[in-house]
């Protein structure tokens, strides 16, 4: 019976039906226990019938014992090596799943990180009061998350004219607030017609959006109705009552002259972009960038588009 326990657990370490430290032990001890005895109780039988036994069993009955211990000791061997594999295997799973969890705690901090993508507004105006008293755009800066819809209101009351431009990498985006009779600093002339610099710049050459002085490949569409833009704005007299509402993105360019040589005009453009892709990109005005009118938009690299490649605009 020891002997048939000690088999079951034997066989249910190895097959992993039985695992734990106990069943390893119970194996270990009982099965040569069960094997001794049984042996021992086989050949004690044998010995009872035979006849040499009555007259002196002595010498049977030690080299039975042997025989019994023998048996004993090979059936520990293998009980021990049922332990080391026993050991081994154990080992290795607690090693995999170690790993495992590492694994799903890093990929839920890391998605924790990302945030959905959003719509943000950015009016960008023309200011010049910095030491130098140049033409400055204020702010100089736009930080957004990749993914991010990135609208763009780009304002001057200046008689010169200006832009808003992004030709770097992926972000090839104009508007354009050059009014005719503003003066081109370039060239030191007027500007001859609304949204023209004269050829010097191909500010309408890639992926014109066919809609009046707003280019680029990263222009997205006006949507049907034009999505508004985040905040409100006034001051143009146009939009009556004058007060403050939501402005359209409609790509275009509004254009209001007052009195351009004395610098009362007001120039606004909508539009915008999808920052798709992370990283620090130069936008600047054509004119003045020599002067210093540049900035930065900055994309900040968002975990949230490794799995929603769509909404983040990654994919085509
Ligand atoms: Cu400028």
């Amino acid at each position: 019976m020891l002997a048939l326990v000690g088999m079951f657990l034997f066989y249910g370490v190895f097959v992993n039906v039985t695992p734990g430290f106990i069943a390893m032990l119970s194996a270990l001890i009982l099965l040569p226990i069960g094997s001794g005895v049984l042996f021992f109780g086989a050949a004690y039988r044998g010995s009872l019938s035979a006849p040499s036994v009555a007259s002196g069993g002595g010498t049977t009955s030690s080299s039975t014992v042997w025989a019994a211990l023998a048996v004993a000791v090979v059936a520990i061997l293998i009980a021990l090596a049922s332990l080391s594999v026993a050991f081994q295997a154990q080992s290795t799973a607690n090693s995999n799943s170690g790993v495992s969890a590492v694994s799903s705690s890093l990929n839920a901090a890391l998605a924790s990180l990302g945030v959905q993508p959003k719509t943000v507004a950015y009016k960008i105006d023309w200011c010049n009061t910095d030491n130098t008293g140049q033409d400055r755009f204020c702010p100089n800066q736009i930080v957004v998350n990749q993914g991010d819809i990135v609208q763009i209101m780009f304002i001057h009351n200046d008689t010169d004219a200006h832009t808003f431009t992004l030709a770097t990498g992926y972000y090839n985006f104009q508007i354009n607030d050059s009014m005719a009779g503003m003066h081109n600093f370039v060239t030191n002339a007027n500007i001859p017609g609304s949204c023209s610099n004269s050829g010097t710049f191909a500010q309408e050459s890639a992926g014109v959006s066919g809609v009046y002085c707003v280019s680029g490949t990263a222009l997205m569409p006006v949507t049907s109705p034009a999505t508004n833009f985040v905040v409100a704005q006034n001051g143009v007299p146009t939009i009556s009552p004058p007060s403050i509402q939501d402005v359209p993105v409609d790509n275009l360019v509004h254009m209001i002259l007052l009195n351009t040589s004395a610098g009362y005009s007001e120039v606004y453009g909508v539009a915008a972009f999808q920052a798709t892709q992370p990283g620090i990109y130069e936008f600047f005005c054509h004119y003045h960038v020599s002067n210093g009118m540049f900035g930065y938009l900055v994309v900040l690299p968002n975990p949230y588009c490794t799995s929603h490649a769509t909404a983040c605009g990654t994919t085509s």
